[in-house]
């Protein structure tokens, strides 16, 4: 995990890009003096109602420093509580897709590359667009019929599949989308090869809105859906192992080249019952260009329309209506605990490349370690808890969360 205590001050400041944080992340604004842990990662102190644009502080791993002038030391202490408090947490707003349901069946995240932070990508020519940065395979693939359908699900922080918060927070508007690449074996797979577009949830314009930020997007859906999403999965597609990618991009810094925000995961399937068709393919990266229409564009004044990044949908794929409701399928039914849940194949421990660049692991390590700053215990954790070589579990506070430090 990265948490505002984690990341150094410039990597914070680059992620906001331009924008002023107490305005754009967390409406309604801030009151004077009022703490806003906005989407990106950052404490900011709001200032006087007069000039709190003027008098944001920011927290780096420094400590507290001025955003612009005015400094109020008298904050100081209260700002180092807060940075102490949000080390326990991933980055308010941001998200990762983290479970699949299968046809109903809830599947977990026996077969997703859980990324290691919920932090975004932001540099579409990189390889980590294809699966998150630094992920790595799993053991495991997740079975599906050709023409059925699965349910791909965000949340915030990593484990959790309540409903009582936003699946993904801070007015992180844009579509949702999600991809295929037919590989030899999931479980080794780097997703070089080629991609299709299966199916997209972008945008639709509110009548009577004022800017794009009130119009329909598909992150509003997940957050309406507690973080569900249906995708069919085309009856017409080759038998054997997929490369999922599920991908949500936010757009509230998107109006400077750079701004836009993508999550993805990548999902480890394997299609059986499925056809003969050879879909257009794209590579990742090359399908997006930081100066997309989808990627550089500014939702806080009045859009006339939306181009969503990449390719068109595949005929056999689905498309949903951006503010349409969640559906009589998982998205709108399943809930995490009733139902049936499911086992994944598993597959003996292979030693992988990673997918993307970042810090794979050393060949033949065991398929749970878990990286730096990556969750390893906590309240009602399941998932790993051996950390990588050099690194302890550490308990970062009244045993909520426990990360590998
Ligand atoms: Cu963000």
């Amino acid at each position: 995990m990265e948490s505002s205590a984690t990341r150094s001050l410039p990597a914070l400041t680059s992620h906001l890009g331009k924008l002023d944080p107490c305005r754009m992340s967390h409406p309604p604004e801030p009151k004077p003096g009022e703490l806003s842990i906005v989407a990106d990662s950052t404490v900011f102190l709001c200032g006087a109602a007069a000039a709190w644009r003027t008098s944001l502080f920011s927290l780096g791993i420094a400590g507290i420093r001025p955003y612009t002038g005015k400094a109020q030391h008298a904050m100081k202490s209260l700002g180092a509580l807060v940075l102490v408090a949000l080390a326990a947490r991933e980055a308010a707003g941001h998200a990762m897709f983290q479970d699949l349901w299968v046809d109903g069946t809830d599947m977990g995240s026996q077969c997703v590359r859980m990324p290691r932070s919920n932090t975004p990508v932001t540099n579409v020519g990189s390889p980590d667009l294809r699966c998150n940065a630094g992920t790595r395979p799993v053991n495991a693939k997740c079975p599906v019929k050709a023409g059925s359908t699965v349910t791909i699900e965000m949340h915030q922080q990593p484990g959790d599949r309540s409903c009582g918060s936003e699946a993904i927070g801070g007015a992180h508007y844009g579509p949702v989308m999600a991809y295929l690449t037919k590989v030899p074996d999931a479980t080794t797979a780097d997703g070089s090869t080629g991609w299709f577009k299966i199916f997209q949830d972008s945008w639709e314009k509110k009548a009577g809105g004022g800017s794009g930020d009130d119009d329909y997007w598909g992150t509003k859906d997940l957050n309406t859906c507690c973080g569900k999403m249906d995708v069919k999965i085309p009856e017409d597609i080759p038998d054997g192992d997929y490369l999922l990618r599920a991908e949500a991009i936010a757009l509230h810094t998107a109006g400077s080249a750079g701004g836009a925000q993508l999550y993805m995961s990548c999902y480890q399937i394997t299609v059986t019952g499925g056809g003969s068709a050879s879909p257009d393919l794209v590579k990742l990266p090359g399908a997006y260009k930081a100066s997309d229409p989808g990627l550089l564009v500014n939702i806080h004044a009045p859009l006339s329309t939306y181009i969503a990044p990449g390719p068109t949908v595949y005929a056999g794929g689905s498309v949903k209506t951006a503010g349409s409701s969640c559906g009589a399928g998982c998205a709108g039914q399943c809930k995490v605990g009733q139902g049936a849940s499911g086992t994944a194949i598993s597959v003996k421990p292979v030693a992988t490349a990673a997918a993307g660049s970042g810090s794979a692991a050393p060949a033949g390590a065991a398929a749970c370690t878990v990286q730096q700053y990556g969750q390893c215990g906590g309240n009602g954790y399941t998932g790993c808890t051996t950390c990588a070589a050099g690194l302890t579990c550490r308990d970062m506070g009244g045993g909520y969360y426990s990360q590998c430090v």
